[in-house]
């Protein structure tokens, strides 16, 4: 038996895994097991697509004509389709938003609204598809807050600290399905013979501090100084251990990420003198990969406030993100901020 499975959690289904959870909430509805089970489903097509993309030269998937003389989807557009018609006509989504639409995506009006609100980075590090690189889908569930017939963009604009669930499929050598719904984080893998996900990493844990670090050194020029002489002291030999931290960068968030939630370490996308608020999106890529980290015992910081408590203002706001081993990220964010050289 796998050494990461306890006894009583052998052969566990994602499908099983929550619904065990939510017998434990007498108050619990059901919405939150069915919505579990749609954004399974649809990490399942998506990662199915994915994994033909690398015959998407000769079966004409890449997003132009195809043999039928068809204008295919993108992946990212599949990914992003595929997700939308998942979860509209389940009744547990009011409002939908993702990084491929401008605006929140409302669900028509054949379909029963629920209480949750879903956002999602359909297909995060996508550029990274015609070379066979992991790519992933990150979503972030909140509850409802405005009242009235219709949601509204205040249902999107809530800060991560009140994020009911947050997670992340990797397409990647396998393709797993990581969430947390506030106790705990756990990982499961897509068995695709029989197309169920079963618990490989329960509980999982972020080391205290790691060895490897994880940021695109070819920013350096754009940097401001404190982020430079970070990255530097990194890559300084230990006084204790003589042994600098690994880099380690993949270009895909869900990868280093998930490199970074099991072995430790810290991953950034800091500000930089072109992007004062960096590149990552903070509603659906560093809200949730923030509550997974803290879930997991480690941290997530803007450099100067925990992710989790940015107020967002504008849908597809982006922030700096510092994000792993709480020892860490608290060395980055010393740093960083200038309160420690
Ligand atoms: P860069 C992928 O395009 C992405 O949005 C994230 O998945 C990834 O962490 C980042 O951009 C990589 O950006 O500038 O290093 O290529």
């Amino acid at each position: 038996m796998d050494p990461t499975q306890k006894p009583e959690h052998h052969g566990w289904t994602l499908e099983r895994f929550v619904l065990e959870r939510q017998r434990e909430f007498p108050s619990a509805t059901g919405e939150f097991t069915q919505l579990f089970q749609q954004l399974a489903l649809a990490g399942k097509i998506v990662a199915s697509r994915v994994s033909q993309a690398g015959l998407a030269g000769l079966l004409g998937h890449t997003g132009k004509m195809n043999v039928q003389g068809e204008t295919v989807q993108k992946l990212d557009e599949f990914a992003n389709q595929t997700l939308i018609h998942c979860l509209e006509a389940g009744g547990q989504v009011c409002l939908m938003a993702s990084e491929e639409v401008d605006d929140p995506i409302p669900i028509p009006t054949r379909f029963p609204k629920g209480r949750y609100v879903l956002m999602f980075d359909p297909l995060d590090g996508s550029t990274n598809i015609d070379v066979n690189i992991s790519i992933g889908t990150i979503f972030s569930v909140h509850g409802r807050v405005s009242e009235g017939a219709e949601p509204s963009l205040a249902d999107c604009l809530q800060p991560g600290r009140t994020q009911i669930a947050a997670g992340y499929l990797v397409y990647g050598p396998s393709c797993m399905f990581v969430f947390t719904a506030g106790d705990g984080v756990h990982g499961f893998t897509l068995d695709p013979s029989v197309g169920e996900f079963f618990l490989s990493h329960p509980d999982i844990q972020l080391p205290a501090r790691g060895k490897t670090y994880s940021v695109n050194e070819g920013n350096e020029a754009v940097w401001e100084q404190p982020v430079r002489d970070w990255v530097r002291w990194l890559k300084t030999p230990d006084k204790t251990t003589g042994k600098p931290y690994g880099g380690r960068y993949v270009g895909t968030l869900v990868a280093d990420f998930h490199r970074t939630l099991l072995k430790g370490g810290v991953f950034a996308y800091p500000a930089d003198k072109k992007n004062q608020n960096g590149k990552l999106r903070l509603l659906y890529e560093a809200a949730p990969m923030a509550m997974l980290a803290e879930q997991a015992g480690g941290a997530a910081s803007t450099g100067t406030q925990a992710i989790l408590d940015v107020v967002p203002q504008h849908l597809h706001q982006r922030v700096p993100l510092y994000i792993g081993s709480k020892e860490d990220v608290a060395d980055a964010v010393a740093r960083v901020s200038g309160s420690k050289s």
